[in-house]
């Protein structure tokens, strides 16, 4: 028994012994190979162990973003809008977004500084000028943007000037259009985000001015009138003592949109009243001449174009059809712009060698291979309109939406600085050339690409606006703010930070980057100022059916 104990307990250990294996190489062979798969083994099965850790961490972040998107997207309506900035997003995104703020957060603060209360500021000779009357057209166009970018104390600010300091008691000739799109546009706007009532008053305050320019024989106003006084005239320069397609037809979205909040209908049957009549005998292709005779609605011998003086009326005939919910009560607004579509494609036209697609003008019978940058905001139009007609219509005007966006994004990309002209010509064999070359820092190209962005998804739109968005910092951002430039080859300054440029080319810049729940497209509608006006029930104008959210103040609206 002890002998077998101590053969079986060397037996164990003989293993154990070095000098085993050294007397048998093919052994120790075998064993190192052993030793060396497992390991491998075991070491394979940590890292794969540990890379499915990270899987599983990111799936799971992954999930909990697509489920706070969801939550989002049912809650749409009811949050405020600064718990979107909870949304975890495309870090690129934030990032963009967060570029754009500082630019307005720059702009605002020179403004700030060298112009507080006048209309625009003059970054090089650091001072204020009143371009619109003395209207603080700056403070108010920005009122929104600030609100929107969560800029609460500069917004607040700014509300207490407006409280305190903005009269419209002045005897000056106010251009009915301007101060319509940016400062009733911009004052509803903070009234809507807000709940601020102050700024549903003075919005009534000065519409009540503007009021009397529609006295006329048929309804279709006069473009000048004085904000003390009343009296209402159309500028000497325009033919005939006509009146201006755009500058008539652009105060819908405004002044339906006072009926509505305060319940009085007399705002919005004026406006109502000028489309009515341009409908009475408006053409097969809904193109109207840019001069319209206000004693008789007939058109005048004039430029037909989706640029300068004709560009927002066809943009609101759209525009009221989505604020009125796109019920039957707005349907002749939108089978009016239809029609207009139809004598759009009339006009579009392909560059050689490049075939860059764009639309012409159009004077009597003949074509102009003429296109403003102000016809820009016509493939953001279009995108928007599309969804209302069928499915191969609407992948039409998506198309030729798109398509349009290229040709405007090489109106930038085009020139030494990438900054649009106001104007380009085409030439057979040439494609694009500048013809007015000054860039006012305007936002229609960019505008378009947010509807874009917002409509298809697409993320190349987002790329065209950052680098759109790049070309100002370079050549416009000077120590005071921003500035146009007189020419966009060589870059040569001007001297003025246009109201526009805080209202619209940042807003919609900043709306490029952020969630589309910010501002979302079912819910609200930009006025031609880039003011979002909240879509509320069309067909009771008593009974406001939206509930205002309030964010740090300003009173919730009962429904
Ligand atoms: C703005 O006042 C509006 O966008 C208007 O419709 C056209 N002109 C400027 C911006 O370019």
């Amino acid at each position: 028994m002890a002998r077998s104990r101590s053969i079986s307990g060397y037996g164990i250990w003989k293993y154990l012994n070095p000098a085993y294996y050294l007397r048998r190489p093919r052994r120790l062979a075998l064993l190192f190979i052993v030793f060396v798969s497992v390991s491998m083994l075991v070491w394979d099965r940590i890292n794969l162990a540990r890379e499915h850790e990270v899987e599983v961490l990111k799936l799971n972040e992954e999930v909990s973003r697509l489920e706070q998107m969801l939550e989002e997207l049912k809650g749409v309506g009811d949050k405020p809008l600064k718990n979107l900035k909870d949304v975890p997003e495309n870090p690129v995104d934030i990032q963009r977004r967060q570029k754009v703020k500082e630019a307005m957060i720059h702009a605002w603060s020179s403004y700030e500084k060298y112009a507080w209360g006048k209309d625009e500021l003059q970054p090089r000779t650091k001072d204020g000028t009143d371009s619109f009357g003395g209207l603080g057209a700056t403070m108010v166009d920005s009122l929104d943007t600030l609100y929107i970018m969560g800029l609460d104390e500069q917004f607040q600010k700014a509300r207490e000037w407006v409280a305190s300091s903005l009269d419209f008691d002045k005897d000056y000739d106010a251009s009915m259009f301007e101060t319509t799109i940016r400062v009733v546009g911009g004052l509803l706007s903070a009234y809507d985000l807000s709940g601020d009532k102050m700024f549903l008053e003075k919005a009534k305050d000065i519409a009540d001015r503007l009021l009397p320019a529609w006295n006329t024989p048929t309804g279709i106003p006069y473009n000048i009138i004085n904000l003390r006084n009343g009296n209402a005239h159309n500028p000497s320069w325009a033919a005939g003592g006509d009146s201006i397609l755009a500058d008539s037809g652009t105060e819908q979205l405004e002044f339906i949109a006072l009926s509505q909040r305060t319940g009085d209908p007399k705002y919005q049957q004026k406006v109502e009243k000028v489309i009515t009549e341009l409908n009475k005998n408006f053409p097969a292709d809904g193109l109207l001449p840019i001069y319209i005779n206000p004693d008789n609605a007939n058109p005048s011998y004039s430029t037909t174009t989706f640029g300068a003086m004709g560009d927002s009326f066809y943009e609101y005939l759209l525009k009221v059809w989505v604020q009125g919910n796109k019920t039957s009560a707005v349907k002749p607004y939108r089978d009016m712009w239809e029609k207009s579509m139809k004598g759009l494609l009339s006009l579009v036209k392909k560059s050689t060698p490049s075939s860059f697609t764009y639309i012409c003008e159009k004077n009597g019978n003949n074509l102009i291979d003429k296109m403003d940058e102000l016809a820009c905001f016509a493939p953001g139009m279009l995108a928007l309109g599309a969804s209302g007609y069928g499915p191969d219509e609407e992948k039409k005007f998506l198309s030729l939406a798109g398509e349009l966006a290229w040709t405007c994004y090489n109106f930038y990309q085009s020139t030494p600085t990438k900054l649009a002209g106001e104007n380009y010509f085409f030439t057979a064999g040439q494609d694009m050339s500048v013809g007015t070359s000054w860039n006012i820092l305007r936002p229609e190209t960019v505008e378009s690409l947010f509807y874009l962005w917002r409509l298809t998804g697409n993320k190349t739109y987002q790329e065209w606006g950052w680098n759109i968005f790049e070309a100002f910092e370079k050549n416009s951002r000077v120590e005071s703010g921003y500035v146009g430039l007189k020419d966009v080859n060589t870059g040569a300054k001007d001297n003025k930070m246009q109201s526009f440029f805080l209202a619209e080319t940042l807003k919609y810049l900043y709306l490029l980057f952020s969630p589309s729940s910010v501002i979302s497209l079912d819910e609200w509608v930009f006025n031609t100022e880039a003011h979002p006006l909240k879509i509320v029930a069309r067909n009771d104008p008593r009974k406001p059916t939206i509930a205002l959210r309030q964010r740090k103040f300003g009173q919730q609206i009962k429904v």
